[in-house]
């Protein structure tokens, strides 16, 4: 153990949530097989290894998928309150084990403690909202139009659900899905990043242990570990009715053409490239608050994070000056102590891909405000620390309409009406998230009206990221148009099925068409 993880109680951690240093990353329940390579997971933080997981074979994938399909055929005919049941325990153990789970999520991925207990806390959130739900599947009646017929409509579970998220919520984006599709009555195949594999093999435990206490069918939460390939299964397989994938616009492209050449579905939530216009009236303390959480939160490697300020040329150099102060007082370094504000990137390449994008918004015209670069010392030893950066530039430079996760924040002036500044909003491919700092009630109208912000999240007086579960959770264009988390997204976890029923002794036609025999 290195001195960090001794200091911060990761041994500790480890142990509650049932680890080892080789663990099993292939799972259908209490059952572990894997018989793939090992891949070592190492900290951000500190660049130690943590642990080691062993990967998913073909042969692990066909075992898992077939328990899984059997284990859904027992599964749909709980009662989805009984479901709730075991999703209201699993809830529990989460609220129990929120410190060593948001320990690891934060030593592992390199995300502030504070946020990683966020970001636990995002699950018993949903947990608590998918027990609400379970008793709340609703379909809807209609009026037949013909005589002595009744119509309506019901939600049925809808199979083996394939689950692939990416290393920046390592845990909060499974349970999204999870949470929703048990008590829809679906099996969940959960492949989450290679880069964080021990939380994964966290939660699976937690989940297994309290499905084996309530008698929960095999497979129903099962486990696949490894790179894209063993993703690949999944997509390709026409056994997984829904894949819900989480990542870059490039491997949406890729998963959503497999998934639709089979003609499945799928649940894209992919890249953001999210702006704050902040006008003329706007409270610039909280704009300064709000967009710099949004830009270095996470160490600006969350979808929602703030990429772009476009602000009134009014108000420009004052926002400017404030954001520049404020960046003056970031604490970087271990995320794990509470006095930093921001922790590491996930890896070296990340640290390699902020430096290219630094070097080009120069070569493109830009002008570094906040000069960024990599920390170097004892305390950085990982070489994953980098400062958050803040450039002058212009909306179509290259790197601008590109997102970026590292924290390099582009400063975008706009002059005259808001609508201006919402065409520079919507000027990119992504439509995740936006916001607008304004205390004008016509500002604040026009970015929400059907001419103003196309994202899927669109908020005013706050900043891009931290999103409540209880809304639905995604984004338009190459942000993919999948819904996830709140409102009414259960519904892809399901199918919906139209029911009529004739309770007379004729045989009338819809449409008024005669057809006698
Ligand atoms: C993500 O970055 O993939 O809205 C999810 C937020 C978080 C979720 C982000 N609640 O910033």
């Amino acid at each position: 153990m290195s001195e960090i993880a001794e200091n911060f109680g990761i041994s500790e951690a480890l142990k509650e949530l049932g680890l080892q240093e080789t663990n099993n990353g292939t799972s259908t329940g209490k059952d572990f097989f894997s018989n793939g390579d090992v891949i070592e997971s190492y900290s951000p933080v500190d660049g130690s290894l943590i642990g080691k997981v062993k990967t998913t074979t073909k042969e692990d994938y066909e075992k898992v998928i077939s328990t899984a399909s059997k284990g859904f055929k027992e599964w749909r005919t709980w009662p989805a309150p009984a479901r709730g049941e075991v999703v209201r325990q699993f809830n529990e153990e989460l609220r129990r084990l929120k410190e060593p789970l948001g320990k690891l999520v934060s030593f592992e991925m390199g995300k502030s403690y504070q946020e990683g207990l966020g970001e636990v806390q995002e699950m018993i959130d949903i947990c608590d909202f998918a027990v609400g739900l379970s008793r709340q599947l609703h379909g809807l009646t209609m009026h037949s139009e013909r005589p002595g017929h009744r119509m309506y409509e019901q939600y049925h579970p809808l199979g083996v659900v394939g689950i692939i998220s990416a290393f920046n919520f390592p845990v909060a984006v499974w349970s999204w899905n999870t949470a929703l599709a048990w008590v829809c009555g679906d099996a969940c195949i959960w492949k989450g990043s290679e880069k964080t594999p021990l939380t994964s093999v966290a939660c699976q435990n937690i989940a297994a242990n309290v499905f084996a206490k309530n008698d929960v069918p095999a497979g129903i939460s099962s486990l696949i570990t490894g790179d894209y390939k063993v993703g690949e299964l999944m997509t390709n397989d026409k056994r997984v009715p829904l894949i819900s994938a989480t990542g870059s616009i490039r491997m949406g492209k890729i998963v959503a053409q497999a998934v639709a050449a089979r003609l499945g579905k799928s649940l894209l939530e992919l890249g953001g490239n999210n702006a704050i216009i902040v006008t003329p009236d706007a409270d610039i303390k909280n704009t300064v608050i709000g967009a710099v959480f949004g830009a270095v939160g996470t160490c600006g490697q969350r979808c929602t994070s703030t990429r772009r300020l476009i602000i009134h040329e009014s108000i420009y150099d004052k926002v400017k000056d404030a954001l520049v102060r404020a960046y003056k007082q970031l604490r970087i370094g271990n995320p794990l102590d509470e006095n930093n504000h921001v922790g590491p990137l996930i890896d070296k390449d990340a640290v390699k891909n902020y430096q290219k994008a630094l070097d080009q918004v120069v070569e493109e015209g830009g002008n570094i405000l906040v000069e960024g670069g990599v920390l170097e010392g004892e305390a950085y030893e990982s070489g994953c620390y980098v400062k958050p950066a803040i450039a002058e530039a212009e909306n179509d430079f290259k790197i601008v309409q590109h997102e970026t996760f590292a924290p390099v924040l582009y400063l975008l002036k706009y002059s005259g009406d808001v609508s201006n500044a919402l065409e520079l909003q919507n000027g990119v491919v992504q439509g995740l998230s936006s916001a607008i700092m304004t205390n004008n009630l016509r500002e604040a109208e026009r970015f929400l009206s059907v001419e103003g912000s196309d994202c899927g999240i669109a908020n005013v007086n706050i900043g891009t990221s931290g999103a409540e579960i209880g809304g639905a959770f995604g984004g338009e264009k190459e942000t993919g148009g999948g819904r996830e988390s709140g409102s009414d997204a259960w519904k892809i976890y399901m199918r919906r099925q139209t029911n009529t029923i004739n309770y007379t002794t004729e045989l009338p036609l819809a449409q008024g068409i005669k057809f006698d025999l």
